[in-house]
């Protein structure tokens, strides 16, 4: 994604009220990274939404990031807030329940579910369906975020299977109105039945 084009999804974002924005570049090289993550920075209030590095923990302090994302197969938990700073918050993807208590245990202060449904933003996953959503909810403690294949036409499957936060990128990134689809979306969230 070019640089303005990424400013502006930004600022779309923090227009939709997200609660977190996440900075994933997985085919960049770190100095590129850290300018993308500093202009991000400069256009996300400090009183949120929450700025997110999808790995990279040593470029946290430089950006200015409020936490850092680690995978499965990343740096621990404990390693990662050692790099990115004491203050920041670390969050874990899962891919099963076992791995969600286990996230929780090492420390990550909110975990990522998924991919629920199959999707093309991470193809080489298979996908580990709704009703592990429920499953964890009963038992992880720390804020749970459902992601893989969520849009406004799943979101209630999820929403019916306890999810009560959710990451969306491709369709938020292909929406024609950001802020309305998020807003559309966080409704639905919070009038479950509606
Ligand atoms: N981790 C699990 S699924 C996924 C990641 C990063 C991609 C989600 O993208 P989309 O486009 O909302 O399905
Ligand atoms: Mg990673």
């Amino acid at each position: 994604m070019e640089p303005e084009r990424l400013a502006h999804i930004t600022s779309q974002l923090v227009a939709g009220g997200v609660d977190i924005i996440q900075l994933r570049a997985k085919k960049l090289t770190l100095p590129v990274i850290a300018n993308l993550g500093k202009k991000m920075r400069a256009l996300i209030p400090a009183t949120g939404p929450l700025f997110i590095l999808n790995d990279h923990p040593e470029l946290v302090p430089e950006i200015g990031a409020d936490g850092i994302h680690v995978g499965q197969d990343d740096l621990s938990v404990a390693e990662a807030r050692a790099q990115a700073g004491a203050e920041v918050v670390v969050g874990k993807s899962t891919h099963s329940f076992e791995q969600a208590v286990a996230a929780e245990r090492e420390g990550a202060d909110y975990i990522g579910v998924g991919p629920i449904f199959a999707t093309p933003t991470k193809p080489d996953y298979v996908p580990v369906g709704p009703a592990l959503i429920g499953r964890v909810r009963g038992q992880v403690h720390v804020p749970q975020f459902c992601i893989g294949g969520i849009n406004e036409l799943t979101l209630h499957k999820v929403i019916a299977a306890g999810a009560l936060r959710v990451v969306i990128v491709s369709a938020l990134l292909q929406s024609r109105d950001i802020p309305a689809y998020c807003q559309r979306v966080r409704e639905q969230l919070e009038n479950p039945s509606s």
